[in-house]
């Protein structure tokens, strides 16, 4: 039977070239996926819902921002869903806190980062890009600012999500999950999202110009104040108009450490394919890290010529695509490792 410590010692024995030198599956080919500008990709399953609302705009000639905007609103709003928005699971303490950031063609970005009561975090995300001279607000500053843009203040603590909350505290156990998504809305469990996951998303309009965002709830039951790689730019999310766009989910602690989405983006600068740019990102976290393999962290990465990939940590990691051909696609995400039983 294989359990966590077969896996654990399995994968140690594997030299670490070995694993890079394993072949990317026949799903996303070793390049990754060619898709029809314009288009939209986005983390995990719950994706799909998002890349329509991304699509119905992108499909009529409008705008990549527009279309990241409106495509996260999608599971920021879905009560179902427990890692982005409303009915987000809450820090330790009980208080919903949301992170989320943008980024528009022009290299232009806004953040919000521990924002509470406000359910669309990354409209308010985009008002600090688009009204204020400043790149990230945070706490009780961000509420402040968006209720001055005529932002409703609601509580954003369901009772669904102050049960689980409850539960919680019986043990208070911290532990982040990977692929809670793939779990409860990839096998149409619906509302079963227990610990993390953020939905980051990219699209390329019929202009050829990119936009992304990414909006999270982070980790479920954190320390109050924690703030995740989500809002914040290079490590959550990463565009660049000359190059192309990157997104992460995962374990944001990771992520920030390494400056994942960045990194991503300059990798593809420097000639390397998006899939290739993901697996170098995730290869750095293990170098410096071989204790991560035990977690999850992935990338998904677009180039300005439509190319898509992704890769993670552990299997399990999936992503949703959008264009002219498809509306509902669901690829999985290349890895170095097994999902971690018990993970
Ligand atoms: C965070 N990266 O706050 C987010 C959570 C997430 O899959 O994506 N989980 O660390």
């Amino acid at each position: 039977m294989t359990d966590r410590r077969t896996v654990l010692k399995t994968s140690l024995l594997v030299p670490a070239a070995a694993l890079l030198a394993r072949p990317a599956s026949a799903a996303t080919g070793a390049k990754g996926i060619q898709m029809q500008i314009p288009c939209v990709v986005s983390t995990w399953p719950f994706g799909v819902a998002a890349n329509k609302a991304a699509w119905a705009i992108l499909s009529k000639g409008g705008r990549a921002l527009d279309a990241v905007e409106a495509g996260v609103r999608i599971p920021e709003a879905d009560l179902r869903n427990h890692t982005v928005g409303r009915a987000g699971y809450p820090d330790r303490d009980g208080h919903v806190t949301l992170d989320a950031s943008i980024m528009d063609e022009h290299g232009n970005a806004g953040s919000v980062a521990a924002m509470e009561y406000i359910a669309h975090p990354i409209s308010v995300a985009r008002r600090v890009m688009e009204k204020t001279p400043h790149v990230m607000l945070a706490g009780e500053g961000a509420t402040q600012f968006a209720v001055e843009q005529g932002f409703k203040k609601e509580e954003l603590l369901t009772p669904e999500s102050k049960k689980a909350w409850q539960e919680w505290l019986k043990t208070a156990k911290y532990k982040p999950e990977a692929n809670i998504e793939t779990r409860s809305y990839g096998l149409g469990v619906p509302g079963g999202a227990k610990n993390h996951d953020t939905i980051g998303m990219l699209a390329i309009d019929a202009k050829g110009n990119l936009s992304g965002a990414c909006t999270t709830s982070g980790m479920a039951w954190k320390v109050r104040g924690r703030v995740g790689d989500s809002p914040i730019i290079g490590a959550g999310l990463y565009v660049d108009n000359d190059v192309g766009g990157a997104t992460s989910t995962g374990v944001g602690e990771e992520v920030m450490r390494s400056v994942g989405s960045f990194l991503v983006v300059e990798l593809m600068r420097q000639g390397r394919s998006p899939q290739d740019a993901c697996k170098e990102a995730v290869q750095r976290i293990l170098k410096k890290k071989p204790e991560a393999k035990m977690e999850q962290v992935g990338y998904l990465a677009i180039n300005k010529k439509g190319e898509v990939g992704a890769w993670a940590i552990q299997k399990g990691f999936s992503y949703s695509l959008a264009d002219k051909t498809a509306q509902d696609r669901v690829v999985p995400g290349e890895a170095f490792f097994e999902q971690t039983p018990g993970n």
